[in-house]
């Protein structure tokens, strides 16, 4: 989510406070739903082994799947400990095949909820498809508002130092620079292990491919904002098309920034970490931290990798169209996109899901076999990262010894 306006629909869409807890001194996955319920599921032993498990970041996001004729996510709802307690179910249906989850909004809550789905002993997660699928801020140098963008690359982009403008030496250009570092632009030296993630691109190309078969929904206000986007040079051309569906690459930062300046420093900051293969492209608050959880999961034989589809529907502009006030359009200006991008959500998004249960005992099941990389930055599921300067470097400069470990 990387809106304000729509903090009041997390209100609206807010279940009840979870009533779960786990026992001291047992798993954390303590089911608190009766096992005869458990039961009625297919799957490994007691086991909900969905195909498609979808992530949604805040309550509109979640409800948008709701009550549709194509689907009953509400068929059966299960509670998991360690939720946010805001949205204390998993909500499936009847065959289990697919389930959501709403995560809660920014870093911290996605990896939680994930990290407490992902270690959950209620379900077999080892076959399922994970789909992040939540609005995003839009670079209009790639897209429009409304838009549906599928990403290969996820960039932390906020991880970072910073220094406040008015103390800034004059040869900065941006407050942000790499931690490690002493000037913007250099890669960073001091790594965490979350600056990059890389998803199987194979696997997205696909899900573009599905997406595309929806009619996305607009609006007239969103068709005339785009519109002052146009310029001379046509560099925001992207933004003044119509929604379409696109692939490109996403920024994870808890801090919504907005305005010329800082989006053409997290730009400049994708650019740097992918070593020049990423997009920038889409904007939000959690996808880094849900990744990471996935990768311990997959490190763990919990999950596989190579399943994670990642798609950003986009409600606002990260940046305003050129002459117009960057604290403006970030509070006050009707972008027009909002409920539009919510619609698309579920519209694209259902294609996807349609396509991998309609195609999962040839294709899906089997797994689509990533050709690009995926995984982090310290090779923690083996290969060679693309980005990054390699395992052995990455890790020494933790001061972890990889002979270690
Ligand atoms: C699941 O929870 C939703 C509310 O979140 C409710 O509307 C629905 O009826 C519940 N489903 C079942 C089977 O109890
Ligand atoms: C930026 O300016 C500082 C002095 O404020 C200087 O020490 C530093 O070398 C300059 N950095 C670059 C990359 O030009
Ligand atoms: C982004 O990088 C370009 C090219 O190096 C540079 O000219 C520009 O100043 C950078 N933008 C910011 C905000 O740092
Ligand atoms: C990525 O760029 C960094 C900094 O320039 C470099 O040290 C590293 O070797 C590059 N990695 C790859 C895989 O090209
Ligand atoms: C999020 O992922 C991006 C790239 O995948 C990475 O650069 C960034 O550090 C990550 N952030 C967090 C908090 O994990």
């Amino acid at each position: 989510m990387y809106l304000h306006n729509i903090r009041l629909a997390v209100a609206l869409g807010a279940g009840v406070l979870s009533t779960s807890s786990a026992a001291a001194g047992t798993s954390i996955s303590v089911p608190n739903l009766n096992t005869s319920e458990a039961a009625k599921f297919p799957g490994n032993g007691d086991k909900v082994a969905p195909k498609v498990f979808i992530f949604s970041m805040f309550g509109a996001e979640g409800t948008t799947w709701y009550d549709r004729p194509e689907i009953n996510l509400l068929a059966r709802n299960i509670s998991v400990p360690c939720l946010s307690p805001l949205f204390p179910d998993v909500h499936c249906t009847e065959d289990g095949d697919v389930c959501q989850v709403t995560l809660g909004e920014a870093e911290i809550n996605a990896a939680s909820t994930v990290m407490a789905v992902v270690t959950s002993s209620l379900f077999d997660l080892t076959q399922c498809y994970f789909f992040i699928a939540g609005i995003a801020g839009v670079s209009p140098v790639h897209a429009t508002t409304g838009s549906v963008a599928f990403a290969r690359y996820a960039v932390q982009g906020a991880l970072a130092f910073e220094i406040d403008r008015r103390e800034l030496p004059s040869n900065f250009t941006t407050s942000y620079f790499a931690q490690g570092t002493d000037f913007p632009d250099q890669y960073p030296t001091d790594l965490y292990g979350t600056e990059v993630f890389e998803v199987n691109a194979r696997l997205a190309t696909l899900a573009a491919q599905f997406a595309g078969q929806a009619t996305l929904d607009d609006s007239a206000d969103a068709q005339a904002y785009r519109a002052n986007y146009k310029t001379a040079d046509n560099r925001f051309e992207a933004a003044t098309m119509p929604p379409s569906v696109v692939e490109c690459d996403v920024v994870t930062a808890d801090v919504f920034y907005s305005g010329n300046f800082l989006s053409e420093t997290f730009d400049n900051v994708t650019r740097l970490l992918t070593n020049g293969s990423g997009v920038y492209c889409t904007t939000v608050q959690e996808d880094n931290a849900s990744l990471e959880v996935l990768l311990r999961g997959a490190a763990a034989g919990l999950v596989d990798f190579s399943r994670i589809i990642v798609m950003h529907t986009a409600s606002d502009f990260d940046r305003p169209f050129p002459g117009e006030d960057a604290l403006f359009h970030l509070v006050s200006a009707n972008q027009g996109a909002l409920d539009s991008s919510i619609e698309n959500l579920f519209l694209a998004g259902i294609k996807v899901v349609e396509g991998i249960l309609n195609n999962w005992d040839k294709v899906f099941g089997p797994g689509v076999k990533p050709d690009n990389y995926v995984g982090d930055i310290f090779a923690t599921l083996g290969g060679n990262p693309d980005f990054g300067p390699g395992r052995k470097l990455a890790l020494g400069e933790t001061g972890v010894n990889p002979d270690d470990l």
